[in-house]
């Protein structure tokens, strides 16, 4: 398994964080994700043979956020 961190920009209030939450959620792959608003960070660990990072940045693209590289 992969842990990555991503920093995403948009972020505002809870509401937010659980749609980054689901957003992510609904790949495949996906063992555990843990977003902290206050850091505008998600971690999410997965397993790479069936998803990558940069799906798991166009999800959160899709759910109406920003990823910073
Ligand atoms: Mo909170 Mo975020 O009302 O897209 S859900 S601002």
């Amino acid at each position: 398994m992969t842990i990555t961190t991503l920093n995403i920009q948009g972020m505002t209030c809870t509401g937010c964080v659980n749609s980054v939450k689901r957003a992510v959620g609904s790949l495949p792959g996906i063992l555990q994700t843990q977003v902290s608003l206050e850091r505008s960070q998600v971690t999410i660990e997965y397993n790479p043979a069936q998803v990558s990072p940069e799906k798991l940045k166009i999800a959160i693209m899709d759910a109406g956020y920003d990823v910073k590289d």
